[in-house]
């Protein structure tokens, strides 16, 4: 591979880029008019402006990017994540036209993007699966009876929803017919397929999910997990490697089971099995993600493998460098998502321009970002600014030096979740690790973060009249003053 086109914005187009230019490979970008002075397209050796901001007249006109790749002589597609990456129709066209896409094949996108399929597949490998039905239902005599054989309260899930579309709570037998005409009603609507499952419900789960990296040639290994327990409506927030949960003994099982659902679509090239942790620590298939995830970072961080420099080796037909013994992990990784949103308004995006922008820096401090100070943060994509992603020699210590690069993070002009993420960082639950998918909605309150702000305020103002006191209200220190203010009062 010569030439490879990155169908992607934002931090991950850049990030992909970084990794395919150490390999001396040559990098095209496609953006929206939005994004003509994004960092990831002055990156890039060669970029291609593909149309209007909304994503469906640019980041998912396929046409128009295999046309791209037609004019340029572009030999690879890498479709980082979300827009086109687990889209197997775009798959199949890439390879149709003679392009290698940079992925799992169209098979097995389609298996493990319908959730029934995914499951009866696992299946054949006997995987841990929540008690439920068979496949999917429709009718509710049916329902009834795998409601009560698993024990109420049941989640109905739509099986080509995911990351939490189209779940319904059924906690009472009464409720279950009008829940299930609703969820196979919002199934059909939101993705044109009406089939449903039932889940028995596991209450106060933990979400940990397996890296796996496979090649063409047989060979299939985990990366171990990571923990992706802290999320506020199914939005992740936080993200750690490896979990504070799993004992070696577990993580094997748990990893060799990855394995076994790679195996069982025939996987090739990095994707993630996501399972569920109850509090016996017995866990649970529940889908197979085939893209890079947002949070790859922190298992990068632990065991020392650029994911995508391996997604293009296999891509190339290589065969995988290591082998599963050679592979450990190395200290703990926290990743925290910093978004352009507000968490004392209902975490409403909030869209203005950086008009401070300034990284943290540091031993084991990364951030993969696409945005420079002065840039307006566009509206019409995902809010996210940058990941924070943080190393340290085990789990307090990374804690602590991501608060620490949370604090040396300077941004104004619009609000964001870094205090928010801080607020998590240091609360007992998390510091302890006794936390599961409910922590924001238990332990988290806007006035919480306001008592934080206010104490921080009051701190803000007696400093700054001790300046005013201490040398007079020169200019100089006026300046100080504001400079305070600013920080403190404004939340940066
Ligand atoms: C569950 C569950 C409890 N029991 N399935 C949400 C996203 C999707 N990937 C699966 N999800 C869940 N499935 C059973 N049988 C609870 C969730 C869930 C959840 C899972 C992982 C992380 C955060 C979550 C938040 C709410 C619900």
């Amino acid at each position: 591979m010569r030439k490879i086109l990155v169908a992607n914005r934002g931090e991950i187009a850049l990030r992909v880029m970084r990794s395919i230019k150490e390999m001396g490979i040559s990098t095209v970008a496609v953006y929206s008019e939005a994004d003509k002075n994004a960092p990831f397209v002055r990156f890039a050796d060669e970029a291609v402006c593909i149309g209007p901001p909304p994503s469906s007249q640019s980041y998912l006109n396929a046409a128009k990017i295999l046309e791209v790749c037609h004019t340029l002589g572009v030999d690879g597609i890498h479709p980082g994540y979300g827009f086109l990456s687990e889209n197997a129709e775009f798959a199949k066209a890439v390879i149709t036209s003679g392009i290698t896409f940079i992925g799992p094949s169209a098979e097995a996108m389609e298996m493990m993007g319908d959730k029934l399929s995914a499951k009866a597949a696992a299946a054949q490998y006997n995987i841990p699966m929540v008690p439920g039905s068979k496949g999917s239902i429709s009718n509710v005599d049916e329902a009834v009876s795998v409601a009560k054989k698993v024990g109420l309260p049941i989640l109905i899930k739509a099986s080509s929803g995911g990351g939490g579309k189209g779940m319904r709570l059924v906690e009472e037998i009464s409720t279950l017919k009008e829940q299930m005409a609703l969820a196979i009603s919002e199934a059909t609507s939101a993705f044109g397929d009406g089939s449903v499952f039932i889940e028995k419900f596991v209450s106060g789960p933990r979400h940990i999910e397996i890296q796996i990296l496979a090649d063409n040639h047989g060979n299939v290994v985990y990366l171990f997990e990571r923990e992706c327990s802290i999320q506020r409506r199914h939005q992740k927030v936080i993200e750690e490697a490896p979990s504070s949960v799993l004992s070696p003994e577990l993580r094997k099982k748990m990893g060799e089971c990855a394995v076994n659902v790679a195996r069982a679509c025939n996987y090739s090239g990095a994707g993630t099995v996501e399972f569920l942790i109850d509090d016996s620590l017995n866990f649970y298939f529940l889908e197979m993600n085939t893209r890079l995830q947002v949070e790859h970072p922190v298992t990068e961080m632990i065991t020392g493998i650029d994911l995508v420099k391996e997604q293009v080796k296999v891509a190339r037909g290589e065969k995988l460098s290591f082998q599963q013994e050679a592979l450990t992990i190395n200290g703990h990784a926290i990743e925290v998502r910093v978004y352009a949103e507000d968490p004392m308004n209902n975490f409403l995006p909030d869209i203005g321009t950086l008009e401070t922008y300034q990284r943290p820096v540091g031993h084991g401090v990364r951030v993969d970002d696409g945005f420079e100070e002065g840039m307006q943060i566009p509206i019409y994509y995902d809010p996210m600014i940058a990941k924070l992603v943080v190393h340290g020699t085990n789990r307090s210590e990374a804690i602590q030096k991501t608060i620490n690069a949370i604090k040396n993070y300077k941004v104004s002009g619009v609000e964001t979740t870094l205090d928010f993420c801080r607020f998590v960082l240091e609360h007992e639950a998390f510091k302890t690790g006794k936390f599961d998918t409910n922590f924001i909605k238990y332990h988290f309150s806007p006035e919480k973060l306001l008592n934080e702000s206010q104490e921080e305020a009051k701190l803000a103002a007696v400093l700054s009249s001790w300046l005013i006191d201490e040398k007079g209200k020169s200019p100089d220190n006026s300046l100080n003053k504001v400079k305070l203010s600013k920080w403190s009062l404004n939340r940066r």
